[in-house]
């Protein structure tokens, strides 16, 4: 039940050659996302982006350890990577951000906001800490079912643990011992509000012991040992053992979404201070190191990402927006029937 901080990258040698670069593309592919949302969005073409940089470490690696074609995902709005580290393709992401027809929600929903029941991957909210009780709905309905092989993961920003609704969800997973993993992404800041006028505690991990189960505290900057974590939390979830909550500390560097502007609320210092650790050129010097990959690699698999990203965004604008005529499509219930 203690809650243990985690060395960076350790067990790191249980990774394969082929794993390792898959995280180091995932962090790639981000980022160029992050990036091109952000241009696309400065050219009038989409009305919002929301970046994920300083996540990618903790989404490649807690990506990695969801078992496609078993686990199912709750998701928030800033999980581009786990997104695509789940399967969730590309260009639907994209046809998304454009608010094209061809969207999983129909061009309907704010950028992100995306689904795929074949994935695994349920419908984004925007309602804060609403997917943690969702999460922990279908958990209970795996164990119900006595589907012993599959895991749900949960993921949220630490300004979610302030809702009523993320307590609830807490209580719940630990009551029913469900089989869910909880990953928060501690990135300090929730819109303007900082981590210190959030919680008197900034270790929301230890909130797990209040509830009755297991918290871990991890480096959100290192892949692999996010990776080890989640995947031990999955270990422990389809094991019977019940929920873990898994806090990665990690940083926004960009502001909230293209809606805000962060240099209104902190400083300069503290986000170059954070620059320092970023994820992605640590990750890249660390594989370079340990001869993963040169340096020249590197590079082209760099070229390579952005070339697909643009190449992908090229193609989607060109699809259509959604029909006038098709407005009052899923405004009201038709036929349903269970989602997992
Ligand atoms: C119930 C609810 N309250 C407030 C908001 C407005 N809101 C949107 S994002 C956000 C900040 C959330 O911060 P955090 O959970 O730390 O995630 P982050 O965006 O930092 O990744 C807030 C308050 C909302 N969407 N839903």
């Amino acid at each position: 039940m203690a809650t243990k901080p985690r060395g960076a990258s350790s067990g790191e040698a249980t990774l394969s050659h082929e794993q390792l670069v898959t995280l180091l593309r995932n962090m790639l592919l981000q980022r160029a996302v992050d990036t091109r949302g952000f241009q696309l969005n400065r050219q009038g073409k989409i009305g919002i982006a929301m970046g994920s940089e300083g996540h990618e470490a903790t989404q490649a690696g807690a990506g990695m350890a969801f078992v496609r074609g078993k686990d199912v995902l709750y998701p928030y709005y800033r999980n581009t990577g786990i997104l695509l580290a789940c399967g969730f393709e590309l260009a639907d992401l994209f046809r998304s951000q454009f608010a094209r027809a061809t969207d999983t929600t129909g061009g309907r929903s704010i950028i992100n906001h995306v689904t795929d029941k074949a994935k695994g991957i349920a419908s984004i909210s925007s309602i804060i800490a609403s997917q943690c009780t969702h999460a922990v709905g279908a958990a209970y309905a795996f164990k119900y079912r006595s589907q012993r092989d599959r895991a749900v993961l949960c993921t949220f920003g630490e300004g979610a643990t302030s809702e009523g609704e993320w307590h609830e969800a807490m209580n719940f997973a630990a009551i029913h011992k469900v089989p869910v993993i909880f990953l928060c992404e501690n990135n300090q800041w929730a819109i303007s509000t900082p981590i210190s006028k959030q919680m008197a505690n900034p270790n929301v991990a230890e909130r797990a012991q209040g509830y009755g189960f297991e918290g871990v505290i991890v480096d959100g900057f290192d892949p692999v040992a996010v990776y080890l974590a989640v995947k031990a939390a999955r270990e422990k979830a389809v094991g019977g053992g019940g929920p873990t909550l898994v806090e990665a500390k990690s940083y926004r560097f960009l502001s909230h979404t293209t809606d805000d502007d962060e240099r209104t609320y902190r400083t300069r210092e503290e986000v170059a201070q954070q620059r320092t650790n970023d994820p992605v050129p640590r990750f890249e010097r660390h594989l370079i190191e340990k001869r993963v990959l040169t340096s020249e690699q590197i590079e082209s698999l760099r070229s390579e990402i952005a070339r697909t990203v643009n190449e992908t965004t090229d193609a989607v604008e060109e699809e259509p927006l959604p029909a006038p005529e098709s407005l009052y499509t899923n405004v009201y219930a038709g036929p349903t029937e269970p989602w997992i």
